[in-house]
C-alpha cells in the first residue's frame, strides 16, 4: 500500500480538489499544512519551489492539476473510455479557466476596480462557464446526475470546488443553473464527501 502525503498550505486553495479525491477514495494521506513562517526552509526541497506537491513512497510530484488527475485515475474517478476522459478533462480545463477568473476578482486591491473586475465576472464569465456545465450535464448522458453517466467522476468533484468557492468568496447565487447545482449537492452529500468537509479545517482561502 502506497505512503501519500499531500504537501500544502493550511488552506484549500489549490490542494483542495485532490484531498476530495483522497476523500471520496477512502483512501489514507498525510495533509501536511505547512505554516507560512516555515515555508522558506521548505522551499528549496520542493520540485519547482512551489506547492501542492503530492509524495508518494518518497518520490515528489508536482503541479496541481497533474496530481488531482493522477489521483482520479488512480482511484477509478476518471471515466471508463477515451471520451468520458476526454468530458471529465473539457470540464476540469473550463474549471481551471473560470478559477483564473476568480482569482483575478479576489486579487485586486484597488476597492474601485474590484467592482468592475467583480460585475463583469457576474455578469459574462459566469453565465458562460455556468451555461457549459449546465449542457455538459445532460450531453454526456448525464442522465444519472452525474457529468458523466455510471457515477461520480473528477468532473463532478471539481465542479463542486469551484462553486463552492464562488459562493464563499462572492457570495454569488449560483440557483439559476439547477442541473449544475444539483450535481454539485450530491457530491456534497456524498458520506464520504460530507465526512470530509465536517472535519477539514476552516480556512480563510
Ligand atoms: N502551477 C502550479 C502553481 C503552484 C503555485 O504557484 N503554488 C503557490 C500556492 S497556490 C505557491 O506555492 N506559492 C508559494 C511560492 O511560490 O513560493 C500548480 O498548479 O501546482
Amino acid at each position: 500500500m502506497s505512503e501519500y502525503k499531500l504537501h500544502y498550505f493550511n488552506g484549500r486553495g489549490a490542494a483542495e480538489p485532490a484531498r476530495l479525491v483522497f476523500a471520496l477514495a477512502g483512501v489514507e494521506y498525510d495533509d501536511v499544512r505547512c505554516e507560512e513562517e516555515d515555508w522558506p526552509t521548505k522551499k528549496p526541497h520542493m520540485p519547482l519551489g512551489a506547492l501542492p506537491v503530492l509524495e508518494i513512497d518518497g518520490k515528489m510530484m508536482t503541479q496541481s492539476q497533474a496530481i488531482v488527475r493522477y489521483l482520479a485515475r488512480e482511484f477509478g474517478f476518471y471515466g471508463a473510455n477515451n471520451m468520458e476522459t476526454f468530458r471529465i478533462d473539457e470540464i476540469h480545463e473550463a474549471v481551471v479557466e473560470l478559477n483564473r477568473e476568480l482569482y483575478k476578482v479576489r486579487a485586486e486591491k484597488d476597492d474601485t476596480k474590484k467592482k468592475e473586475v467583480q460585475q463583469s465576472f457576474v455578469d459574462t464569465i459566469v453565465p458562460k462557464f455556468m451555461n457549459f456545465f449546465e449542457r455538459r450535464c445532460t450531453e454526456n448522458g448525464g442522465g444519472g446526475g452525474y457529468f458523466i453517466d455510471g457515477g461520480m467522476t473528477l468532473a463532478d468533484v471539481l465542479v463542486y470546488n469551484i462553486t463552492f468557492n464562488m459562493e464563499y468568496y462572492l457570495k454569488l447565487s449560483l440557483d439559476k443553473w439547477p442541473k449544475t447545482m444539483a450535481v454539485c449537492k450530491k457530491v456534497e452529500n456524498h458520506p464520504k464527501i460530507a465526512a470530509w468537509l465536517k472535519e477539514r479545517p476552516v480556512t480563510d482561502f
